[in-house]
């Protein structure tokens, strides 16, 4: 709850915090407990508790439903789902993926055995730059994998146009998208295959947890195999496999949370127009927008700290921090700047990537998060980028809490 005696002040300029306690930015989004227990209590009573039991062949059927598709395939996370999908694809070399993602991405193509080759995004939606996948095709690549990063849809007909001339398949890291549309339909039904995550900090989430989801029957039948150690049958592993299951007390998180979506995408989008409205008195600041006429489920606020802004993004992060709320700069630095994904093979500009790195606000948003704090939130923007001078002498003093650093090697 906000901080209601101290409407005005910064605590970097000598008042109490705005939060008295820290402001998470990914508090979970919880279903009706209820039921909750009602499904944990039948699951218990079954004494079935993983192993393709009931409750998650009712959370797959209802994913892919909401998706648009023949199958969904849960796994124990969307990581998990990313390095299977690549697998039961049987691709073999290079994989182009945005520079400007989570490390999820790059993690689930190397350890598939798979390159990942970085390409740019757009600086304004973050999203996978056509024309610089298009630079990155080579004699190796293998597939493309875009990012629907804040659950944004991704230039999918300029993808898969490019993948049909190549000949090569298009998938999408949908980690985000749940509940997005793209012409008005899932956007899940695009390309080959999307993997969804469902962790804790997702706005629906099954504790950890993610899917597959796509139409193509061999593709689907060989992540079933392999998720369950490549078995069919008894002691028969006719596929590689490792053990990816889902269990019942996970599947049945997920349920609820399904069931409890619309009220989730309600309070998330009703968060984002408050944000919209108070940040309109920001300069400097820009929201990242969804697309007009499509479905989103606005579980990310996302903007964008102009270079003529008053402040740089890191100092309106300290200011937040030491406010107690604890924004995030997600996907800082671009994994090209991570010691881990150094080596791969990268577009010769990644400006957009970087200008996103250096610009990206994430703020708190979600079941836990009212209006009234919202409104602290800006207030606190706005209080910071009027006295920039006094901020930057203050964050300078180094005594309050801040968001945490580490050095970026410079690549
Ligand atoms: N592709 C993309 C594009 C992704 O963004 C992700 C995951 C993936 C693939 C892979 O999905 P999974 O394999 O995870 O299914 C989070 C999540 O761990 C990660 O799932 C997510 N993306 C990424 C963007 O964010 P952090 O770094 O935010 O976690 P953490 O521990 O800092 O928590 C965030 C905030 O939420 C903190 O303020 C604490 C609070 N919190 C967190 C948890 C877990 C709670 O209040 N309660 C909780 O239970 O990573």
């Amino acid at each position: 709850m906000t901080n209601e005696s101290d409407e005005r002040g910064l605590r970097c300029l000598g008042s109490e915090p705005a939060f008295p306690e820290p402001l998470h930015i990914g508090r979970p989004n919880l279903g009706d407990r209820e039921q909750l227990f009602r499904r944990l209590n039948e699951a218990l009573d079954r004494r079935w508790l993983t192993n393709n039991g009931q409750l998650l062949l009712e959370f797959e059927r209802e994913l892919a439903d909401l998706s648009g598709v023949k199958h969904a395939i849960a796994f124990a996370n969307a990581t998990q789902g990313i390095e299977w999908l690549v697998r039961g694809l049987h691709l073999t070399g290079e994989i182009i993926v945005p520079d400007f993602t989570f490390v999820a991405t790059a993690h689930g193509v190397l350890t598939a055995g798979c390159s990942p080759v970085l390409a740019d995004v757009d600086p304004e939606s973050h999203l996978i730059d056509v024309e610089s996948v298009e630079r990155l095709i080579g004699p190796d690549t293998a597939a493309i994998m875009g990012v629907h990063l804040w659950a944004l849809p991704c230039n999918v007909d300029a993808l898969e146009e490019i993948g049909r001339r190549h000949g090569i398949p298009v998938v999408f890291d949908a980690a985000h998208a749940m509940g997005a549309t793209h012409r008005g339909q899932p956007i899940a039904r695009s390309g080959t295959a999307s993997v969804y995550s469902f962790h804790a900090t997702k706005f629906v989430n099954s504790l950890e947890g993610g899917a597959v989801v796509t139409d193509d029957e061999d593709l689907a039948a060989n992540l079933r195999l392999s998720r369950n150690f490549g078995f069919a049958g008894y002691d028969n592993a006719v596929v590689l496999g490792t053990n990816g299951k889902m269990d019942e007390f996970r599947a049945a998180v997920g349920l609820g949370s399904l069931e409890a979506m619309p009220s989730i995408v309600a309070k998330n989008r009703s968060n984002w127009n408050v944000y919209d409205e108070e940040l309109s008195f920001c300069s400097g600041l820009d929201l990242v927008l969804f697309p007009a006429g499509e479905e989103s489920n606005y579980q990310y606020v996302v903007a964008n700290v102009r270079p003529d802004a008053a402040l740089t993004r890191d100092e309106i992060l300290d200011v937040l921090w030491s406010e107690n709320i604890q924004a995030r700069r997600y996907f800082f630095p671009g994994l090209h700047r991570m010691p881990a994904f150094a080596d791969l093979r990268r577009a010769a500009d990644l400006s957009g990537s970087l200008l996103a790195s250096e610009s990206v606000l994430v703020l708190p948003t979600g079941q836990t998060v009212g209006h009234a704090d919202i409104r602290s939130i800006c207030r606190v923007v706005r209080s910071a980028l009027a006295v920039p001078s006094a901020i930057r002498a203050a964050l300078r003093e180094g005594k309050l809490p801040r968001h945490p650093r580490h050095t970026i090697a410079d690549r």
